[in-house]
């Protein structure tokens, strides 16, 4: 398997808006997160995922930019960006951008002088029809917009504002690889990839069997010519590290776009489980977790995650942020540290910050929910109840400001927060965290150190063990001979497991756990709530 900085990395997401804010205008900043570096290098975290900053009007929360060289106000300055990127390279760690090629917003003057008439040199940056089809987006009933100026349509596979880029232009191409040269050139150390696999659209877009399956508008033909162009044009001439969101693929898909012979990127989100898992599902997850690994592993990369700002908070979704809030934030903090692939930890998942649960509409503020509780109540549906269907998936629900402290606004902001702080911030804070040292935050530092000291996390082979247990999860780790049994239990029961006779006899060194003093009779482990056991066979 070859070796790579950033195969060995963990990588600290951070959602700049919602993280700290020092100017007092309710919206993190870049200098708040310059204030905060020692924080995550505490957390001993290699790389930074900074979310767009770029200008732009903010109706998808920077997904719509409307210039890729500029850094926002609400963000800070250009000035205010370089020195977090040499803070951030100071203290030996390094930084990705989110790249958001797929789409501009309305207000970019691309798009200006592509809508203002049918023969302007850019209105081919982006897709213009003159007869919509069937298709929705991800935020809208259509993919396509009516525009008065020129009478045709545009296509839009987000909002309405945010138009689509037209990637057959050659222009547009160089366009955008001459953007990412100016942040590379900056001394950035690479890209995540928004939605990187829609840039190439169904030729002549057919109407679609069934409009509500969306997958049509990704892994289209021309997909791999145009990433391929930008790896030969951009990507190859960096030492950098990519990683592609790719929702719509299987593990053969997958592989297209990251195996190590493809020259294209370095690894990928994949969505089986955060876009179609809406609670835990031991089976599935395991089931997920064997496909990928049989189709990338020795071939191409995987990462693990399971939440983001897109995706809702993982002990409120997949554990439990109640009676067992700090032992299942540890139980998936192994299983994601210890499964083959690279870590994501979004912010404040290390202190096992949990999803909220507004009262009203009103009080959510992204655009993915608020367009569809409308386009539902305007079917009819009783508001109450599209309301109630949306809370537990919304956006809204990792995009709360970070708890630093039990202080107002949780310590996150002298002015008024852009979204409400989780009420619950005066038990659950970074503070409390730092005091702590049974806290979430010092599990996930021992196991970010245990990968450090020992590449069996990164490298070695992934083999299940215990395959069909509903509660427990177990697997082994092996590497130039050396090999680690984990052991989870992904529920709220007691689980007793008659321990496989090879490993019940087997000398174990315990390497990290989540509870006190293990219990395990003579072939026989009692395993309590959400109990996770790292061991090294000896
Ligand atoms: O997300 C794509 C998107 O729509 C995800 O929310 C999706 O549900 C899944 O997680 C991927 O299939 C990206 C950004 O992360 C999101 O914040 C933006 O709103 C969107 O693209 C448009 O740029």
């Amino acid at each position: 398997m070859k070796k790579n900085w950033w195969k060995e990395s963990v990588v600290y997401q951070v959602y700049w808006r919602s993280f700290y804010d020092t100017d007092g205008d309710g919206y993190g900043d870049l200098e708040g997160v310059i204030q905060k570096l020692d924080y995550i290098q505490e957390l001993g975290a290699d790389v930074i995922w900074l979310n767009p900053c770029y200008e732009s009007p903010d109706v998808d929360n920077g997904y719509d930019i409307s210039d890729y060289r500029s850094i926002m106000s609400k963000a800070g300055t250009m000035e205010t960006f370089d020195r977090l990127l040499q803070e951030v390279h100071n203290r030996g760690m390094k930084l990705i951008m989110d790249l958001v090629v797929n789409h501009t917003s309305e207000q970019h003057p691309w798009f200006k002088e592509s809508r203002s008439s049918k023969d302007n040199p850019k209105r081919d940056y982006y897709i213009w029809r003159k007869v919509p089809n069937n298709w929705r987006s991800y935020f809208t009933p259509s993919v396509w917009e009516f525009d008065d100026q020129t009478e045709e349509y545009y296509f839009h596979s987000f909002a309405v504002e945010q138009p689509d880029l037209n990637w057959e232009n050659p222009m547009v191409r160089q366009e955008i690889y001459s953007f990412m040269r100016f942040w590379l050139d900056k001394g950035i150390d690479g890209f995540r990839m928004d939605v990187i696999n829609l840039l190439a659209k169904q030729a002549g877009f057919p109407d679609a069997e069934n409009p509500e399956d969306i997958s049509y508008l990704g892994n289209n033909p021309g997909i791999h010519e145009y990433l391929q162009e930008m790896h030969r044009e951009v990507l190859q001439h960096y030492d950098i590290f990519t990683v592609g969101e790719i929702p719509f693929v299987t593990p053969e898909d997958g592989l297209l776009y990251v195996g190590e012979n493809r020259r294209e990127l370095h690894t990928l989100f994949h969505f089986e489980v955060c876009d179609y898992m809406s609670h835990w599902d031991m089976q599935r997850y395991k089931e997920i977790q064997r496909r990928w690994y049989k189709g990338l592993w020795g071939k191409g990369w995987n990462s693990q995650f399971l939440n983001n700002h897109d995706h809702t908070r993982l002990v409120t979704r997949f554990g439990n942020d109640s009676a067992f809030r700090v032992e299942s934030a540890k139980c998936f903090a192994v299983l994601l540290h210890l499964l083959p692939g690279m870590p994501y930890i979004y912010q404040g998942e290390e202190i096992g910050m949990t999803g909220v649960r507004y009262k009203s509409i009103h009080e959510y503020h992204d655009i993915a929910m608020k367009n569809k509780y409308k386009e539902e109540v305007e079917k009819g549906r009783d508001r109450r109840e599209v309301f109630g269907s949306l809370v537990h998936l919304s956006r809204d629900n990792s995009r709360t400001p970070v708890q630093w402290d039990e202080s107002p606004n949780a310590g996150f902001t002298k002015g008024t927060p852009w979204i409400k702080v989780n009420p619950n911030y005066k038990e659950i804070n970074a503070a409390q965290a730092l005091a702590d040292p049974d806290s979430i935050f010092y599990f996930y530092k021992k196991l970010i150190q245990l990968r450090k000291e020992n590449q069996i996390m990164v490298y070695g082979d992934y083999q299940e063990v215990l395959k069909d247990h509903q509660q427990i999860y177990s697997f082994i780790r092996e590497l130039d001979h050396e090999r680690w049994l984990v052991v989870l239990n992904i529920s709220e029961l007691l689980v007793e497991v008659n321990v496989p006779e090879s490993f019940s006899i087997a000398r174990k060194e315990m390497l990290l756990t989540n509870y006190k003093n293990e219990v395990e009779s003579k072939g026989e482990w009692t395993l309590r709530p959400y109990e996770a056991r790292i061991y090294r066979l000896l």
